[in-house]
């Protein structure tokens, strides 16, 4: 339900009827909502063709959001072009990504925020060099203002208006190693062998197009792969999951099963003419599902309901749905192309209305396949194209960056932009994928992609090999301490995901969060929050350490893993916080949580709380109350303190485990107590110094 903090206006002169975007979760309500003495509040205007949405901004607001965009968190004076785009090698000067949000978020000097969302599929322009511009192409859109008392509070609304992430399955919040591409059957094995062989936690081996039969979609090689089922079951053994990439390009020839299907049932794009719109990508001439419409996307979702139930492979990855095609205009299809949208999409439209929703309608498509496949399972997509809205189907990665230290500096900018744009589910090619890392970048990137929400290492064919061991002894300590960092960081990741999936809040979230009035934390890009509690202080400059400011109060360092090391970023808690960690483990199945680690850092009252989310980790029975959701407090009593459940939410019955309690104290030492039993609550712990 959308709330009294949005307002949607239309230019005086817009027909009674806008067309409908899909961006939208809960547009019914969102109509109508009432515009009178609203603030920010737009002015529209036309230029040409184009129609032009202005919001005044005072010079000292801060811009962020515009969705997927390389460069510095903070957005003012920059141009962005919503209009998805294969964006192989971008810089921090490509306007287009891969992925489109006409949104922006503005924090005003006083910490209260404010969210514009231009309602249109078509190509936006985002200009914040003076105020904030949209110059939108085709129809007159709707614009939705929200006005919040803060940022949290804005992006809790756009939630309400464009959806939120379902919860993911816990596996996918493991570590990911993907390359581009595990040739055979043998060298996946190998790879995977070697994780287990070295101790570096992994949970999923993935399979980049070179699994296909000469890239075609729904096929295998049947050399290098002659038994994918046997594999996945193989690697399922070893604790890895699989993941399979497919892309929308269909090879339009006859002998295709699936070509030879879709012309059959008429599902394809066509081109100005009316002809069946034929484009060239990996496995040649090809044909692209129209995804705008419903008997398409059930078709789609029918082949990849056969697909999962035959292999048996845990996730799928949907590439090149920009649609990136090698011999369009703008390596994509031609925007006068002709798509047969169903009428609750906006009906028939040109390529030109469609373009930036091509993604987010195919991963649509995906999910649901893989949910008719496996109903009891939660379905897990990764997407490079997507549509403001789409975290409601996949979760993303930030496409064809380079092996360099400007790339991972953008990688957290990034991410960030992305959380406050309402994809929580991101991450970046660990390492970069083009181009070859060194040591010394590699690991860097592994300490700070470890900790990001989505966590995947992949390279580039012809790019030397980018696994955890690849660049000697030293770094694979490095990586692995990152990764033990990560797996001990789970449980507490979990429950942040899970409270982005209830709120719409990030996962990751800019450092202003902790504060929204201190006008020094607005820029810091080295530094993020982890949910609410966890600070990472990271430096994405090869030869000095970070240099933002730390939000005011307390934040005690902490480290879960031993990991100390000065390529990996360091950790802090919020005063008042209980952090839960787990033990570490290789992949997230290999043993229960046990022990449990509860890190406090007393407030100064001497007063600790923090929660910890549990379900099954897969399937949807904590939807009717199979789940656990514990609040553990710390209280300090005289020399003592006690740490104990102040409350617990769900049905699901509490595991017997131990527990290990760690109190960070001033002086930078942790006292530490371990426990039998339950949570072997409540603890007394003697004399601690904080
Ligand atoms: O499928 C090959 C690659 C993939 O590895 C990468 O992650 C995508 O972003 N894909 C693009 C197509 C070709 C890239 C040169």
């Amino acid at each position: 339900m959308v709330g009294e903090r949005t307002a949607r206006f239309r230019a005086p002169d817009a027909p009674e009827s806008i067309p409908p975007s899909f961006a939208l979760a809960a547009p019914a309500e969102a109509r109508g909502s009432v515009a009178e003495a609203f603030s920010p509040r737009p002015r529209f205007a036309r230029f040409e063709d184009r129609h032009l949405i202005r919001i005044e901004t005072e010079h000292a607001w801060s811009l962020y959001g515009t969705g997927e965009v390389a460069g510095p968190l903070l957005r003012n004076g920059r141009h962005t072009i919503a209009w998805n785009t294969d964006a192989y090698n971008y810089d921090s000067t490509t306007r287009s990504l891969y992925q489109s949000h006409p949104w922006v978020l503005g924090v005003r000097t006083n910490g209260t925020a404010f969210g514009v969302l231009v309602d249109t599929t078509h190509r936006v322009g985002i200009d914040l060099a003076e105020g904030i511009l949209f110059e939108a192409d085709g129809y007159q859109p709707a614009v939705y203002v929200i006005d919040a008392p803060g940022p949290e509070e804005v992006l809790r609304e756009l939630a309400s208006l464009t959806g939120r992430m379902d919860l993911p399955p816990f596996w996918s919040l493991g570590y990911h190693q993907c390359r581009y591409s595990y040739m055979t059957e043998d060298e996946a094995l190998e790879v995977a062998s070697e994780f287990r062989r070295r101790r570096i936690p992994c949970e999923a081996i993935w399979f980049d197009i070179d699994y296909m039969d000469r890239f075609r979609d729904f096929t295998f090689d049947k050399e290098r792969f002659p038994d994918p089922a046997g594999m996945v079951q193989r690697l399922a053994e070893r604790g890895f999951r699989s993941v399979f990439i497919l892309d929308p390009g269909i090879v339009a020839d006859p002998a295709d099963p699936t070509y030879a299907d879709g012309v059959e049932r008429d599902h394809f794009v066509r081109d100005a003419e009316g002809r069946e719109y034929r484009g060239t990508v990996w496995p040649g001439v090809c044909a692209f599902p129209d995804y705008t419409r419903s008997a398409t996307r059930h078709w789609w979702a029918d082949l990849i309901d056969t697909f999962v139930t035959t292999v048996g492979m845990d996730g799928l990855w949907n590439d090149m749905n920009e649609p990136a095609i090698f011999d369009g205009p703008g390596r994509s299809m031609p925007v006068d192309c002709i798509h047969r949208a169903d009428a609750d999409l906006g009906g028939p439209g040109t390529h030109a209305r469609y373009h930036n929703v091509y993604g987010m309608l195919m991963i649509r498509a995906t999910k649901k396949g893989m949910l008719r496949a496996r109903p009891e399972r939660r379905p897990f997509v990764l997407t490079r194209s997507n549509f403001v809205g789409g975290q409601r189907y996949a979760a993303m990665w930030t496409g064809d960056s380079t092996s360099s230290w400007d790339h991972l500096g953008w990688t957290i900018p990034m991410i960030l932009n992305l959380g406050l744009s309402g994809q929580p589910f991101a991450g970046c090619d660990i390492g970069g994928f083009s181009e070859n890392a060194d040591a010394h970048l590699f690991q860097r990137w592994t300490g700070i992609g470890s900790l990001l929400p989505f966590s995947r290492a992949h390279s580039d064919k012809g790019t030397h090999r980018h696994e955890p061991w690849s660049f000697g002894e030293d770094c694979e300590r490095v990586c692995r301490l990152a990764l033990e960092r990560r797996y001990r960081l789970l449980p507490y990741l979990y429950t942040v995901f899970r409270e982005a999936a209830e709120t719409g809040l990030p996962v990751m979230r800019p450092l202003f969060f902790a504060d929204p009035t201190d006008p020094s934390l607005r820029s810091a890009e080295d530094s993020f929050l982890l949910g609410r509690d966890v600070l990472v202080r990271a430096s994405r400059d090869p030869a000095n350490g970070c240099c933002d400011p730390m939000p005011h109060g307390r934040w005690r360092m902490f480290e879960p893993a031993n990991a100390c090391h000065h390529d990996l970023p360091e950790l802090f808690l919020r005063e008042g916080a209980i952090v839960p960690l787990g033990p570490v483990r290789q992949f997230s199945g290999e043993k229960p949580l046990d022990p449990i680690t509860l890190v406090i850092s007393l407030d100064r009252h001497g007063h600790a709380e923090g929660t910890l989310y549990e379900d099954a980790g897969d399937g949807f029975a904590y939807r009717d109350g199979d789940y656990l959701l514990t609040t553990y407090t710390a209280e300090r009593e005289g020399p003592r303190v006690i740490v104990g459940i102040r409350g617990a939410e769900g049905s699901r019955p509490r595991p017997l485990r131990a527990a290990e309690i760690l109190i960070l104290l001033d002086d930078g030492t942790v006292k530490r107590s371990v426990g039998v039993g339950g949570d072997n609550i409540p603890v007394l712990i003697d004399q601690p110094r904080c």
